[in-house]
C-alpha cells in the first residue's frame, strides 16, 4: 500500500527553529497513536517504533501536526503501559532508545512534533523503586510511596476504577503495611511529599526533553498529592509541583508543551493552566466531550451551549485539548447521574459496552457508523475552541471489540489493508497482541486505510480535506468563540473570530433537515463563503439570516468583510429595518423580545462585528 506523497513535502519539512514558535500547539492538530497498535516491523505481532517510522509518511499525508504517544516505557503492561517500571527505558518489544531517537528525527523531518505520555502519579509495582520501598522501609526508597499501617486514610477520595478496585489502599505482605493507589492496586502512587520523588520525576522528564521530545501528555495529574479531609484531587501542592515542572521546561527547553490530563469540571481544570499561564499550556476539555454525544442524541444544542458557557476564560498562552475519543473508555465522570444513565441507555445498550464510569466503544460504532454523523462530530472537533486530538483508526472509522477486557476493545491493531492481519503485521494471525476486528462492518477486510486512500469520498479523504481547510483559517486554533443564538434548539451555531479571519459554523444536531434563522446583524453586509466549496451565499442583511441544513449537516462560512462603499440597496435595507414588518419577523425569530429593542440610530452600520450579536 503506497501512501500518496504529501502535496508539498518541502513546505512541511522543517520545523521552526527551537524558541521561535512557542505557541505552535495552539494551531496544531494532534493525533494519539499507540506504538503497540500501529505497525509491527519485526513480525512478532506487536506494533513497535520502527513500525511507527514506516507510517510517518501516512501521518504527514493526513496533515497532523503533533503525534501523542501513550506510554512505551518498560512496563508489565497490566494497564496498557500506564504502569511504568522504568521511566527512561523503552519496552524492548517496542524497540530501544535508538529506535525512538530515529523516530523523533524522522517525524521532525516531516514537520511533525512528538509529545509522549508521562505517568508521574504512580508506577508499576514492578518498578525497582517500589520493590525497594516494600523490602527496605528504612532504605533510600522507603518513603517513595504512600504507606500506612491501616486502610482508613483519605476516606473522601473516590475510587476511579470501580470495576476492579474496592479500595484505594492495598495491603503489601512484604512490608506488612498498606500502600495508596488511585488506580489499579498494581499501580502504587508515588509520594510527592518526598522531595527526592519530585527530583527523580523531573530527572526523568529531562531525559526525554534532552532527547528532543516536543512535550508531554501528563497523565492523571489531579492525584499527585493527598490530604486528609479532602477528595485528594486538585490540591494546591499538586499545582505548585506542576508549576515547578513548567519552570524547568521553560528555562531549559523552549517550545515544549505540557498537556495535562485532568478529568475534572471546567472550573477545576482551568487551574492547571495556572492563573498566570505558568502551569500547563494545554489541558484536555473532558466535560465538553460527552456533551457532544448527548447533544446529538437528544438533538438539542443545550448540553453543548451550557458547558461552553460554563467554561472559564483561559490564559492567553493556554489552549484546550478537545477530543471525541481516546484509548480510554468514553468517560462519564464529568456528567450528572441522570446524564450518565441517559448516556449508558443510549450508547451502551449491551452491558459489555460499559467500563468503569464510561463506555468502551470507538467513535464509529458509537455513531452507528453513520457517515453524516461521523462528519458532523469531526467538524465539531475541528471547529470548537481548542486543539483537536484525533485517535488512531478513527480517521477511517475503525470499530471496537467489546469482547476484549478492560479498554482493549478500543486499542486493537490499526487496519492498513484487507490483507493478512490488515497489513499491521506479517506474523501468524494468532500472534497479534490483540485480535484485529474481523466483523462484516468494521473488519479490516472492509475498513482499512488502503481502500479509503483509493476512495476520494471516504471518511479518511474527507477528514484530510477538512484538516486542510482548518489549516487555512488560524481562527480555528486562535480565534474567540461566540455562540449565535436561534430559536431552533437543534442547531448549534457559533462564530470564531481572529482578526479578519471570521468563520461562522452552523451545525444541525438532528437527523432531520432543519431551517434556522440566525441573528447575524453584527455582520450586516458581510458575504458568507462556504469553506469546502468556496461558494458565496447571500449577503447578510439586517433580517434574520435564513439557512436550511440537511440531517446532521453543517456549514463552515468564511464571513468576508463587505467592500468599503455601501451599495444603494444596502442603504435601503437599513431604512426598511425600522419598518414594522421587519419588527414582526425579528420578534417572530425571537431575535428581540420587544419592538422597542430594535435600535433606530445609525451606529451599528459602522462597527460591524462589535454591535448586536450575543456575547
Ligand atoms: O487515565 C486517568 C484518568 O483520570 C481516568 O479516569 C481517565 O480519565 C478515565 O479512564 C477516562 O477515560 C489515565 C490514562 O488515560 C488511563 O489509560 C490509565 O489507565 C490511567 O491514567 C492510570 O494511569
Ligand atoms: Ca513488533
Amino acid at each position: 500500500m503506497t501512501v500518496p506523497a504529501p502535496d508539498s513535502p518541502s513546505s512541511r519539512s522543517l520545523l521552526p527553529a527551537p524558541g521561535t514558535d512557542p505557541e505552535w500547539y495552539k494551531r496544531a492538530v494532534f493525533y494519539e497513536v499507540l506504538v503497540r497498535g500501529f505497525a509491527d516491523s519485526n513480525a512478532d505481532g506487536v506494533g513497535d517504533l520502527r513500525g511507527m517510522i514506516d507510517k510517518l509518511d501516512y501521518l504527514q499525508w493526513l496533515g497532523v501536526d503533533c503525534l501523542w504517544l501513550p506510554p512505551f516505557f518498560a512496563s508489565p503492561l497490566r494497564d496498557g503501559g500506564y504502569d511504568v517500571s522504568d521511566y527512561t527505558a523503552v519496552l524492548p518489544e517496542f524497540g530501544d532508545i535508538e529506535d525512538f531517537r530515529e523516530f523523533l528525527t524522522e517525524a521532525h523531518a516531516r514537520g511533525m512534533r512528538v509529545i509522549i505520555d508521562f505517568v508521574m502519579n504512580h508506577t508499576s509495582d514492578q518498578h525497582p523503586w517500589f520493590q525497594a520501598s516494600r523490602s527496605d522501609p528504612d532504605g533510600d526508597y522507603g518513603d517513595f510511596y504512600v504507606w500506612a499501617d491501616d486502610d482508613t486514610g483519605y476516606p473522601d477520595a473516590r475510587i476511579i476504577f470501580v470495576d476492579t478496585e474496592s479500595s484505594n489502599w492495598t495491603f503489601d505482605p512484604v512490608r506488612k503495611q498498606y500502600f495508596w493507589h488511585r488506580f489499579f492496586s498494581h499501580q502504587p502512587d508515588l509520594n510527592f511529599e518526598n522531595p527526592r520523588v519530585q527530583e527523580a520525576i523531573i530527572d526523568a522528564l529531562r531525559f526525554w526533553l534532552d532527547l528532543g521530545v516536543d512535550g508531554f501528555r501528563l497523565d492523571a495529574v489531579p492525584y499527585l498529592f493527598e490530604e486528609e479531609g479532602t477528595n485528594c484531587e486538585n490540591l494546591p501542592r499538586t499545582h505548585e509541583f506542576l508549576k515547578q515542572v513548567r519552570k524547568v521546561v521553560d528555562a531549559d527547553y523552549p517550545d515544549r508543551v505540557l498537556l495535562c490530563e485532568a478529568n475534572q469540571w471546567p472550573a477545576d481544570v482551568v487551574e492547571y493552566f495556572g492563573e498566570n499561564g505558568d502551569e500547563c499550556q494545554m489541558a484536555f476539555h473532558f466535560p465538553v466531550m460527552p456533551r457532544l454525544f448527548m447533544g446529538v442524541r437528544r438533538e438539542q444544542r443545550f448540553p453543548i451551549s451550557e458547558i461552553m458557557a460554563q467554561t472559564p476564560a483561559i490564559p492567553d498562552n493556554a489552549q484546550w485539548g478537545i477530543f471525541l475519543r481516546n484509548h480510554d473508555e468514553l468517560t462519564l465522570e464529568m456528567v450528572t447521574d441522570e446524564e450518565r444513565d441517559y448516556m449508558w441507555a443510549e450508547y451502551a445498550k449491551d452491558p459489555r459496552m460499559k467500563a468503569n464510569i464510561g463506555i468502551r466503544r470507538r467513535l464509529a460504532p458509537l455513531l452507528d457508523n453513520d457517515t453524516n454523523t461521523l462528519e458532523l462530530f469531526n467538524a465539531l472537533l475541528l471547529s470548537l475552541p481548542g486543539s483537536p486530538v484525533l485517535y488512531y483508526g478513527d480517521e477511517i472509522g475503525m470499530g471496537d471489540n467489546i469482547w476484549l477486557g478492560d479498554r482493549d476493545g478500543v486499542r486493537t491493531p490499526m487496519q492498513w489493508t484487507p490483507d493478512r492481519n490488515g497489513g499491521f503485521s506479517t506474523a501468524d494471525p494468532q500472534r497479534m497482541y490483540l485480535p484485529l476486528n474481523q466483523d462484516p462492518v468494521y473488519g479490516y477486510q472492509v475498513t482499512n486505510v488502503e481502500s479509503q486512500l483509493r476512495n476520494t469520498n471516504s471518511l479518511l479523504q474527507w477528514l484530510r480535506r477538512m484538516i486542510q481547510v482548518r489549516n487555512e483559517h488560524p481562527t480555528f486554533g486562535l480565534g474567540s468563540f461566540e455562540e449565535v443564538g436561534s430559536r431552533n434548539p437543534t442547531v448549534l451555531s457559533f462564530v470564531r473570530k481572529f482578526g479578519d479571519d471570521v468563520v461562522l459554523c452552523v451545525n444541525n444536531l438532528s437527523r432531520f433537515p432543519q431551517p434556522v434563522e440566525l441573528d447575524l446583524r453584527q455582520f450586516e453586509g458581510y458575504t458568507p463563503i462556504e469553506l469546502t466549496g468556496r461558494v458565496e451565499f447571500p449577503v447578510i442583511g439586517v433580517l434574520p439570516y435564513m439557512l436550511t441544513l440537511a440531517g446532521h449537516g453543517f456549514y463552515w462560512f468564511e464571513l468576508s468583510k463587505p467592500a468599503a462603499e455601501a451599495t444603494t440597496d444596502e442603504h435601503e435595507d437599513w431604512e426598511i429595518a425600522t419598518s414594522s414588518a421587519v419588527a414582526d419577523s425579528l420578534l417572530a425569530a425571537g431575535v428581540v423580545s420587544a419592538p422597542e429593542e430594535i435600535q433606530g440610530d445609525s451606529d451599528t452600520r459602522e462597527h460591524g462585528d462589535s454591535a448586536g450579536g450575543p456575547r
